[in-house]
């Protein structure tokens, strides 16, 4: 496989301005018509009259240029390409191909789901279509017919409006479909299947009505609400922050079963996983409802940020998916608790995305290289992407963050651009200077923070000293200084010390003047604040202000009063964290009989249990203790085993010393209120369930009674699944019946079917490769579907550490073998679920040789797709 380099980038040799398709579905195989209008490219290059269309899988039935059969001398396909010699400058190509969506299993270009026709064409699926320019730069007017049987194929859908629709003799029909808006092919969509839909309007901040239809299988009808209502909500609050109105007259969600990612932002026809966009109380817990209103915004937000402006090419991606996830961050947070979102993210961050900054797959939000394109759609490129957008808006603040991005909007609007015109219209309209900022673009590697503070009585003044250090990554070396914008607070006795920094008064935005955000700029700098009337704690990195590690040593004394009144929610629960970070190494070396918890964090968790005043929410993620992911990221190196007995017996002491507080939080927060898929009502399942699972962990009578009650008279998925997880993850004697009783009651839903596998891959208890081996057998498992082969062995590989990491390796030869089978039917699927295996260095030498075994033999496989080769290759340099 070929290594493609930004560098390279050349603009396209022609344009298209009008593609017109045909498509004939058929049971066989489907016929591709397709009409483009090519015109030379008056910026491109000057080279020969030569066309290089990107086809791959096609069979090419007829090809013509103004009505001539283009004659064989003048074409050659090799590889992914066909060439046409002796073109005109401005001509239109006719072009046949046919191809076999019934035996696609990759899940790119046009497939079959559950028997319904639908595509997904980003990055490179249209190339599988029919021969196009299939890059993101040329952009075009589409226009597309669908003829299918009626009977099979009710619904015809494409991008735009509907403008034709009729039947056809045979029992056939057809659609035509019109979008005004030049896109590029990876915004392509067609559906055609038996699908019901409900449908609503929304009214634009103009008056224009919207039809909004969500297209489902029958059964699933009475599972759209909340999407319609979280897509209202998004379309409502794109207008009021970011004054983006929707464009077109109907805007299309389509949910299918078998989908490699969450969901595609198809200009007008976004295409869903079920996972995201199905739920009702009943079958889908509190997390599954915030993932639909999430996924819905972002894919919505992409009408802006990503297809009215799009990327230039594919080094660029986090161009709009590093925006549009900040942006359905900011949505988010407004609609339910800030401080809880934040958590959530900075949590993913600091364990994947550390995690993929450390290892050998490691990039810059802006990569130079790629082999792959499909193993870019990273936890860098989105989540790492959203934290540099996230640190513009601290730098610039929120009014000319705004401008910038109306400035990006109005600049762009109709072209395909790059993440350097972004960060020009944020610098052109704040008028900052981002050049060193331009870094987080180029460099890779998660940058470390070393800070100290002293305090100097005499001239009142306390002085925070900053060093950075960036560690090399693959391919980077050296690293420069990075612009990374630091939000302190100093917290005296009484509260939070006004500031003052060598005369500059604290962030105007803070109406109490008691939070700054300072400008490290340089490898080592200091900060004098004046006028400090006491020796103050630091608050530091408030909100988690940039991607960076921490290092201040800060006493215990120092966490625990951060713990308890810092200001920021963020830092309160950091504190927590490396409290309990600090309590799972002490408890790593303590030999086993002789381990106590530590008095003053069992008395911090006490106030937070006792406190009806803070967030349930918050109270019920700073009870739970680091995640292994996030130890395994701060305890080198891995010693997995060793972490998980250590997590094990700091929770056991806790469940047993804070049981009575517990239990009366338990009941406290036990309602039979009808469910509400809200924030107070979420916070209070939450905060429920964490009690729940600590209970579990005392063996009286009492505590081993609740989860068997609630999983009984549970009347939603929250409870039935917290319920079961803690049956069967502390092999309460019910758990076997639990397990079948539940498969009982949902095996029609397999989104529900997918937890139940989920619940029992995650399973810590021995034998769990076993039973996962098992359940690969089960009728309900279908290795084809990508949800069930995340729900079963990419949950065990992924979060099951203890058993994937088993020391005969068995489970990492697990893994090799699925790889290899999944390789032949779905790369992209199979190069996700090998990551587990690509941070061998981290673990302890035993457990290095036979991660590095597992690997070699994935590379000794012949002709690798170049998804999995890329990832395999380069963790093994
Ligand atoms: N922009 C979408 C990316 C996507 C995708 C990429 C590769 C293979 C399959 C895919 N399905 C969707 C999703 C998004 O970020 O909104
Ligand atoms: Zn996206």
């Amino acid at each position: 496989p070929r290594t493609i380099y930004l560098k390279d980038y050349r603009e396209p040799d022609y344009l298209i301005d009008r593609t017109q398709l045909r498509f004939e579905l058929a049971e066989e195989s489907t016929v591709v018509d397709s009409v483009l209008t090519l015109r030379r490219n008056p910026n491109a290059e000057p080279g020969p009259a030569e066309l290089t269309l990107h086809g791959t899988e096609l069979e090419l039935l007829a090809l013509e240029i103004d009505g001539q059969p283009v004659a064989q001398e003048r074409r050659r396909i090799s590889g992914e390409t066909l060439h046409i010699e002796g073109v005109p400058d401005a001509f239109t190509l006719s072009c046949r191909t046919q191809i076999r969506p019934q035996e696609n299993t990759s899940l790119e270009g046009l497939y079959k789901s559950s028997g319904m026709f639908c595509t997904q064409c980003e990055a490179e699926g249209f190339r599988k279509i029919t021969y196009y320019l299939d890059r993101p730069d040329v952009m075009s007017e589409f226009e597309v017919e669908i003829v299918a049987e009626r009977s099979r194929y009710p619904v015809l859908l494409s991008n735009g409006n509907l403008t034709v629709a009729e039947e056809l003799e045979d029992g056939r029909h057809r659609t035509v479909w019109h979008d005004p808006f030049p896109k590029p092919a990876y915004l392509f969509a067609l559906v055609a299947g038996d699908l019901s839909r409900v449908s609503d309007c929304f009214t634009t901040c103009s008056g224009r009505e919207v039809d909004l239809h969500i297209y489902v299988e029958d059964k699933d009808l009475d599972k759209c609400d909340h999407a319609m209502t979280s897509l209202k909500n998004a379309m409502r609050w794109d207008e009021k922050v970011y004054g983006r109105e929707y464009d077109l007259d109907i805007f299309n969600i389509v949910a299918v079963d078998d989908f490699n990612m969450g969901a595609m932002e198809n200009k007008s026809l976004n295409i869903f996983n079920t996972s995201c966009v199905l739920a009702k109380p009943e079958t889908t817990t509190d997390l599954g409802f915030q993932r639909v209103e999430g996924v819905v915004a972002h894919e919505y937000f992409h009408n802006w940020s990503g297809n009215r402006v799009t990327c230039r090419d594919w080094f660029q991606l986090s161009l709009k998916e590093g925006f549009t996830v900040f942006r359905d961050a900011q949505f988010s947070s407004d609609m339910g608790s800030a401080t809880v979102k934040r958590v959530e993210d900075v949590s993913l961050l600091r364990t994947a995305q550390f995690a993929e900054d450390a290892g050998p797959m490691a990039h810059p939000i802006r990569p130079d290289s790629f082999i792959e394109i499909s193993n870019f759609y990273t936890v860098t490129i989105y989540e790492k992407g959203a934290e540099v957008v996230r640190m513009l808006h601290t730098l610039l603040g929120p009014e000319d963050f705004r401008r910038g991005s109306d400035l990006y909007f109005e600049r762009h609007d109709g072209q395909a651009v790059t993440c350097e015109d972004f960060v020009k219209a944020m610098e052109d309209a704040s008028g900052r200077d981002l050049g060193q900022f331009r870094l987080w673009y180029s460099q890779a590697g998660t940058p470390r923070l070393k800070v100290a503070g002293y305090y100097d009585a005499d001239s009142e003044t306390y002085t925070l000293t900053v060093q950075q250090q960036c560690p090399p990554t693959p391919g980077q070396a050296e690293k420069a200084p990075m612009h990374i914008p630091l939000a302190v607070a100093l917290l005296g006795e009484a509260g939070a010390l006004r500031l003052e920094l060598d005369g500059t008064p604290a962030d105007p935005e803070t109406s109490d003047n008691t939070q700054m955000v300072l400008d490290v700029t340089e490898s080592e700098q200091r900060f004098v604040f004046n006028n400090i009337k006491e020796e103050p704690v630091p608050s530091l990195l408030r909100g988690f202000s940039a991607p960076v590690k921490l290092d201040y040593d800060y006493s215990r004394q120092q966490l625990l009063r951060l713990m308890r009144s810092d200001s920021d929610g963020f830092c309160r629960w950091d504190a927590s964290q490396v409290l309990g970070v600090a309590e799972i190494r002490r408890a790593m070396t303590a030999d086993a009989d002789s381990y106590q918890v530590s008095e003053d964090l069992v008395d911090a968790f006490r106030a937070l249990l006792s406190d009806d005043s803070l967030d349930k929410a918050m109270v019920a993620l700073t009870l739970q203790l680091p995640s292994e992911a996030y130890l395994a990221e701060v305890i080198e190196p891995v010693d997995v085993h060793g972490i998980y007995r250590a997590r094990e017996a700091v929770r056991y002491a806790l469940a047993e010393s804070l049981r009575d507080v517990l239990m009366a939080c338990y009941r406290a927060n036990t309602s039979d209120e009808v469910y509400r898929p809200e924030a107070d009502q979420i916070a209070q399942r939450s905060l429920k369930n964490t009690a729940l699972a600590y209970l579990m962990l005392c063996d009286d009578d009492e505590c081993q009674g609740l989860a068997k009650a609630q999983f009984d008279s549970s009347q939603n998925m929250t409870d039935r699944l917290s319920a079961l997880t803690a049956l069967v993850h502390n092999l309460h004697p019910y758990h076997t019946e639990a397990l079948w009783r539940f498969y009982q009651d949902w095996q029609h839903e397999p989104l529900v079917v997918n937890q139940w596998f989920q619940v029992q891959a995650t399973n810590r208890q021995p034998g769990t490769l076993e039973t996962v081996k098992e359940l690969m057998a089960h009728p309900a498992f279908d290795i084809r579907n990508p949800n069930k082969v995340r729900a079963l062995i990419g949950a065990f590989c992924a979060q099951n550490t203890v058993n994937f990491h088993q020391s005969d390796g068995a489970a990492y030869q697990f893994l090799a073998d699925q790889v290899k089978q999944l390789d032949r039917s779905n790369p992209q699927i199979a190069s996700r679920l090998l990551v587990p295996l690509t941070k061998w260095r981290k673990y302890l030498p035993g457990a290095q040789t036979l991660m590095k075994d597992a690997l070699n033999s994935i590379m000794a496989v012949p002709e690798l797709s170049s998804d999995v080769f890329e990832v395999v290759s380069k963790s093994l340099q």
